[in-house]
């Protein structure tokens, strides 16, 4: 019997922030402009391999939505990495992310955070909200990484993607579980 290792992911963030729009672009290669506001959550799931060895991905999004948050936070269990989105150009979104690391700490204490600034094509038109460097600097007191992404224009995606999974096998931040 085959060993694959799961890797269990969830996205949370303000609403609107884009956390559908990034895992669907990342599996899908699709973006959406007029994307629904999700209900619950939504998951996709990837199998890759590192250094000879199998890992499926698992990555839940949830919603933004507090009223949805009691249905939320079972997706929360058994994470091995949170990626904390905020909207880089909405400084209310970057301010909320303390209340969602509380939320996530309420079920999974262990779980390791990125910060992730979504809709970064937009800095060609507006300006951050915070400061890039403030939130670098933010990420760095609170020693989590962080990351810009577009989910439209796809770009940093694939590479931040493939840095959160290199980081969580080489850790060995996962779950083993045997496959037939
Ligand atoms: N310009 C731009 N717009 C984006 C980007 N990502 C998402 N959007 C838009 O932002 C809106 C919200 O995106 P969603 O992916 O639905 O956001 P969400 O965080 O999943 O929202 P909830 O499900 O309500 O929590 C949609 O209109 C998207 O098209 C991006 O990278 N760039
Ligand atoms: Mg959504």
């Amino acid at each position: 019997m085959k060993k694959r290792e799961h890797i269990k992911i969830v996205l949370l963030g303000d609403k609107m922030t884009g956390k559908t729009s990034l895992r669907k672009r990342y599996f899908s290669g699709h973006f959406n402009e007029t994307e629904l506001a999700t209900i619950g959550a939504g998951f996709d799931s990837r199998v890759f391999t590192l250094q000879d060895k199998e890992y499926e991905m698992e990555v839940w999004d949830t919603s933004g939505e507090e009223k949805y948050q009691s249905i939320c936070r079972m997706y929360y269990r058994n994470a091995a990495v949170a990626i904390l989105c905020y909207d880089v150009t909405i400084y209310s979104t970057f301010q909320k992310l303390n209340y969602w690391i509380g939320e996530l700490y309420k079920i999974q204490e262990s779980c390791k955070i990125y910060v992730c600034a979504t809709k970064l094509d937009l800095l060609d038109q507006y300006e951050a909200n915070p400061q890039i460097n403030f939130v670098e600097s933010y990420a760095r007191e609170n020693g989590v990484k962080f990351f810009l992404t577009s989910s439209k224009t796809g770009e940093n995606l694939v590479y931040s993607m493939r840095s959160w999974m290199t980081t969580l096998a080489i850790h060995k931040i996962h779950r083993v579980v045997p496959i037939q």
